[in-house]
């Protein structure tokens, strides 16, 4: 083999080595969202109109969520929360992610299930019996993959809800019932060190989509996060570039040798 072919081979090997290796990016999403005001069983209580969280932020303030990109490939999405150390406090319970494929509008304070971004799908807490009710204490599982229905016989959006105070009309749970894609796309885990509810992907189900919404709130809805995060443009890397630049001249080489 001749030196400059030996060379072309070897910046081959490496470009496809470099393809593999991709950049980890993570898009920050602060908890600047309201929604609604509150309603349930104090509905003339006005005192918590306009406030990001209804009753005590120690218990239920959501601070910021973070979106994992691997490459293009939505990875992990982690949710900053100070709930994850009072799961189940008042009878309230985690709720599931809501996902917008086609990119995120806000709405205005007053955003409710039918005004704002509308859902296409929704990671859910697994084991919805358990997951889902007051008395489990689990910090680990599985993740179900859901389309969202927000209107018709399949309507599969459940709405806050609580025994007392509440923040109204905010979507925060899947019916299982209707619209599951797969029962398995991942895990759900709490670490209480970070404070953080994560959702990690196993499913390569949102891999090719360009702008992604969020939405993830506690069964009650006493604080909401929403927000908008696009995947990271690939760039060409610098072995793939040498490799093509080496291919070039290995042509005009051969041209030259004609
Ligand atoms: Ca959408
Ligand atoms: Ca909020």
């Amino acid at each position: 083999m001749k030196p400059w072919k030996l060379i072309f081979t070897a910046m081959i090997a490496s470009a496809a080595f470099a393809g593999a290796a991709q950049a980890y990016t993570t898009v920050t999403i602060n908890d600047t969202y309201i929604g609604g005001n509150p309603a349930g069983g104090t509905n003339s209580n006005t005192s918590w109109d306009g406030k990001d969280v209804v009753g005590d932020a120690a218990y239920f303030g959501i601070n910021k969520m973070a979106v994992d990109f691997n490459g293009r490939a939505l990875d992990r999405v982690r949710i900053n929360t100070n709930y994850v150390d009072y799961l189940g406090k008042y009878d309230t319970h985690m709720g599931d992610l809501f996902i917008s494929t086609n990119g995120y509008t806000a709405a205005g304070i007053y955003d409710t299930n039918t005004t704002g971004e509308q859902w296409e799908y929704a990671l859910v807490l697994n084991a919805c019996s358990e997951v889902h009710s007051k008395d489990f204490r689990g910090t680990s599982g599985t993740l179900g993959l859901y389309n969202v229905y927000n209107s018709g016989a399949n309507n599969n959006i459940v709405l806050s809800h609580a025994n007392g105070t509440y923040r109204n009309y905010q979507e925060v749970e899947i019916n299982t019932r209707y619209g599951q894609i797969a029962q398995n796309a991942g895990t759900w885990s709490i670490n209480k060190d970070t404070n953080e509810l994560i959702f990690d992907l196993s499913t390569n189900f949102f891999d090719n989509f360009n702008n992604f919404g969020f939405h993830w709130g506690e069964s009650c809805g006493n604080d909401v996060i929403e927000g908008g995060a696009s995947a990271p443009v690939p760039e060409p890397s610098t072995f793939a570039l040498l490799g093509a630049g080496l291919l070039g001249a290995g042509l005009i080489r051969r041209k030259m040798k004609k």
